[in-house]
């Protein structure tokens, strides 16, 4: 059952459940009526695990509950009593069996158990193998931004691994070496995900054209965004490559971390922070593209999950829409408070610059990081990157697949 890495006073306890020690009984466990808990203490380690009976009995393993090739639940909630008590329970060899006051037995791996510990510590190192903990760019990031080859990730499944990681935990890796030609998003979309599709297509052609159906497709510059907060879902990963480059002045890429953006704002500001997090505006885009499009949603620029985390940012000005459904006293502040974060992504110590060249591709995760263009001076350009998204479910689902890939074949 076991088959993530698992922390190292985990394998400590696993090791102890391999040995004769629970045959020899020294863990005990008790049913502990009053928290409704089934209480398992080991004589090795202190540490008491708890287990609500109720998540006991909607966690049974047995052929009625469960069904194992598909990895799911098969009983419903109302399908069980919440209240339902264990008669019995023992542990034996590796085992815990629980029998309950309506006859259901139960039977759960000790190590099974261990590893689902409602200990703040156990389920802060699961909530780490779910999603990497965030590293704010440093100050060096400019000279130090991690990097990949592209032969290396179509090759190599440790480098495809690097390259993931990289983007998990900075949110921005550029891709070198890539062949000057439209195809190699593609393969890169392929090796760590599929494509995402959106209005502009399934992949998308950023040049100076004659209808332009977005401003990216103008030589005006970009500021920093995070790419089509119009959707209520939006693309994970961008993926921009260089095939040709602006001659001239400009057409550099300028990236900020919005994470670190937004610590420095929480920082020194913190009811612009929270305003930012709480109140909502829209962003639109309507056109004609891929498919005549009139898409419209409704976000806070800083968004936080259920643990209270920065895990989104719907930052771009120009998609920003004029209906604005905020109270009137609170329009000036929230004006303020934006002005506030955007100064802190335009301040040159929390950006960096990089003009690619042909060959190159900027990968960068649009839920944590702005990225935008300087002005294509002189307004007439060869410039021409090809590009695409990948959604950022899929770039996880991809590392922990390749993780276990790397580790089976280890
Ligand atoms: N393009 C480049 O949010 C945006 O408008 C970003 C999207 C047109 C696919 C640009
Ligand atoms: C975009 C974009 C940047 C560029 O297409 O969304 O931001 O360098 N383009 O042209
Ligand atoms: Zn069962
Ligand atoms: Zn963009």
């Amino acid at each position: 059952m076991l088959k993530r890495i698992l922390p190292a006073t985990f394998q400590l306890r696993k090791g102890v459940v391999a040995s004769s020690s629970i045959n020899s009984r020294k863990i005990s466990t008790f049913l502990d009526s009053e928290k409704r808990r089934l209480v398992i203490d080991t004589e090795l380690n202190s540490v008491k695990e708890e287990f609500p009976w109720v998540w006991l009995r909607d966690n049974c393993q047995c052929s009625s509950c469960y069904e194992p090739l598909a990895q799911s639940r098969i009983v419903n909630l109302s399908e069980f009593d919440q209240k339902v008590k264990p008669v019995k329970c023992q542990v034996t060899g590796g085992q815990v069996e629980v029998e309950w006051e309506d006859k259901h037995h139960s039977v759960y791996d000790y190590s099974w158990l261990l590893e689902r510990s409602f200990r703040p510590e156990q389920r802060e190192k699961f909530s780490e193998s779910v999603c990497a903990k965030t590293v704010l760019w440093p100050a060096n990031f400019q000279e130090n931004y991690p990097t990949a080859d592209f032969n290396s990730i179509m090759t190599d499944d440790s480098a495809l691994l690097s390259w993931l990681e990289d983007l998990d935990k900075h949110g921005f890796v550029l891709v070198r070496n890539v062949p000057i030609k439209q195809g190699p998003v593609h393969e890169l979309q392929a090796r760590s995900g599929f494509r995402r599709l959106t209005h502009y297509g399934e992949d998308y052609v950023v040049k100076i054209k004659a209808d332009p159906s977005n401003l990216a497709y103008t030589h005006h510059r970009i500021f920093f965004h995070t790419d089509s907060p119009f959707y209520e879902h939006m693309p994970g990963v961008a993926y921009l490559h260089c095939i040709e480059q602006h001659q001239g002045e400009g057409g550099e890429t300028m990236l900020a971390d919005g994470f670190k953006a937004a610590a420095i704002l929480k920082e020194t500001h913190p009811e612009k922070y929270r305003l930012l997090s709480s109140e909502s505006a829209y962003f639109k885009d309507i056109g004609d593209d891929y498919i005549k499009f009139n898409s419209i949603a409704q976000h806070p620029p800083l968004v936080h999950n259920a643990r209270g985390e920065l895990v989104k940012i719907n930052w771009n000005h120009f998609t920003r829409d004029s209906y604005f459904d905020v109270d009137i006293d609170q329009v000036e502040e929230f004006y303020t408070a934006m002005r506030c974060y955007d100064d802190i992504l335009n301040d040159a110590a929390n950006h960096i610059k990089l003009k690619m060249e042909p060959g190159d591709m900027v990968t960068t995760k649009n839920l944590r990081v702005l990225h935008g263009r300087s002005e294509l001076k002189g307004g007439v350009s060869g410039r021409h990157l090809h590009c695409g998204y990948v959604d950022w479910d899929e770039i996880r689902s991809t590392l922990r697949v390749i993780r276990e890939k790397l580790k089976e074949n280890n």
